[in-house]
């Protein structure tokens, strides 16, 4: 990144830590992972971002997700644009949330009723709450690797192969918040079915991202999702799936859809909420029921259903129906990840690269990531350089081996063709490091 004009970001950057925790208001944009200061962004449109410092990026975070149509899609600002002008949050309930609501309902078939929330972590944080409520059990079962937002309970350690009580992953999370978190690596059955037998009893729910994207993009192995749903059904734990990232961006029926296995309760996000902050949690009625005020498990939130927000969700949503969608965003990925694989090879580095729908992964690893373990024994060094030589070249990825990328219906073919010229470079600017 020493080539590119950076002086502008390098300025706000030392402005901003002066009032905000390393200088970002989410600790991943600060680029700690690949080292070099973060680009300050101004502006986006459709596949392209633009810094302080006048330098253009094809973008393929697209603010982690929820830039489906990329940015500043005319659907999105027209719809924002409209709701504006009727006024920015009432606090009252609003026709548009129960169109949202409604929506999500007619996509995913697990999903009877749904409450609207302002993040992922909220989605996840209520799910977990309500099935607590409905089985009166306590523990929770998580996979490692798996990232389910910052809620204290959820903020475990990576814990070794066999099931372990969690250990607390931050400061300020007490061990008793963490102590009735259960972890074992994903893809594994058999460790799964181990925890159950011993605190299934007590165990009200497990939760999942149908295809984890907080280490690389990691694929569930077959018979996995289903085998979650029977030892559910076993132990009569609630199977929660954590779609917030594969929501609406792997398929309109999610990954639920996609893998035909229904959980009990669905989180979502990102996509969901268009760029502004909106998520949900949902499932079937008769548990949707027990959410305050229908029922007496508490949730509540000023901006929840916000109406700029429902704006851009519904906006958002009435692009994805359009036919042909999700062939286009998976014929876009299915190239840029086979493109990728064709540099890297041909670089002579170790490199793996998978995609579904929307949204890819890769990793300087011999073959396919199955779980946290295999992400971590990936070359993260390799994975720095590469990330450095794509940005200075113009192309912005997640700014760190454990997270994932996505394409946009805005990406053509010029983009991805520039993409896979930087990509050429990057490999053997990686290959040097052994
Ligand atoms: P938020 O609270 O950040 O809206 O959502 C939390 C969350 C829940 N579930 C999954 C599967 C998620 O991936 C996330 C958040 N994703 C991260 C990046 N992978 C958001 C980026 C960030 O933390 O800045």
């Amino acid at each position: 990144m020493d080539d590119m004009k950076r002086s502008r970001s390098r300025a706000l950057l030392r402005r901003a830590k002066r009032v905000i925790p390393g200088g970002v208001n989410s600790p991943v944009r600060a680029y700690d992972a690949v080292g070099g200061s973060p680009p300050f962004i101004v502006r986006g449109r459709g596949a392209r971002i633009h810094d302080a410092d006048g330098n253009e990026f094809i973008d393929y975070v697209g603010s982690w997700g929820p830039l489906i149509l990329g940015h500043a899609h005319p659907a999105v600002r027209r719809a924002v644009a409209s709701a504006l002008r009727r006024g920015t949050s009432f606090g009252a309930p609003t026709e548009g949330e129960i169109e949202l609501a409604e929506r999500i309902v007619s996509a995913l078939p697990s999903v009877e009723k749904l409450r609207l929330v302002n993040s992922g972590t909220e989605a996840v944080m209520s799910a977990i709450r309500l099935a607590r409520a409905v089985t009166g059990r306590r523990r929770v079962l998580k996979f490692e690797g798996c990232y389910h937002g910052h809620s204290d309970g959820l903020l475990v350690g990576a814990g070794s192969g066999l099931a372990t009580l969690g250990i607390p992953g931050s400061p300020g999370v007490p061990e008793e918040m963490t102590r009735l978190t259960l972890q074992v690596p994903y893809n594994d059955l058999e460790a799964t079915r181990r925890a159950l037998r011993r605190w299934g009893r007590d165990t009200a729910c497990v939760i999942v991202e149908p295809v984890a994207g907080n280490m690389g993009l990691v694929e569930p192995q077959p018979g996995f999702l289903e085998g979650l749903r029977a030892l559910c059904d076993e132990s009569g734990a609630l199977l929660i799936f954590d779609e917030v990232i594969t929501g609406f961006r792997v398929g309109w029926d999610g990954a639920q859809g996609y893998y035909g296995v229904r959980p009990d309760l669905t989180c979502l996000g990102k996509v969901v909420g268009g760029g502004l902050p909106l998520a949900a949690y949902g499932g079937r009625r008769v548990l949707m029921n027990e959410i305050a005020p229908e029922g007496e498990v508490y949730q509540a939130g000023t901006l929840s259903g916000n109406p700029l927000a429902v704006a851009a969700g519904l906006a958002t949503l009435g692009e994805l129906e359009r036919p042909g969608v999700y062939e286009k965003l998976a014929a876009l990925s299915s190239r840029l990840v086979t493109g990728l694989g064709e540099r890297a090879e041909a670089a002579g580095v170790d490199f793996h690269a998978w995609a579904l729908g929307g949204v890819f992964g890769f990793a300087f690893h011999p073959g396919p990531v199955r779980n946290f373990g295999d992400a971590r024994r990936a070359h993260l060094g390799r994975f720095r350089r590469f990330f450095d030589s794509m940005l200075q070249q113009g192309v912005y990825l997640a700014p760190s081996a454990f997270e994932s990328g996505f394409v946009s219906l805005a990406h053509r073919r010029k983009d991805l063709d520039e993409t896979l010229d930087a990509a050429e470079t990057a490999f053997y600017r990686a290959a040097r490091l052994r």
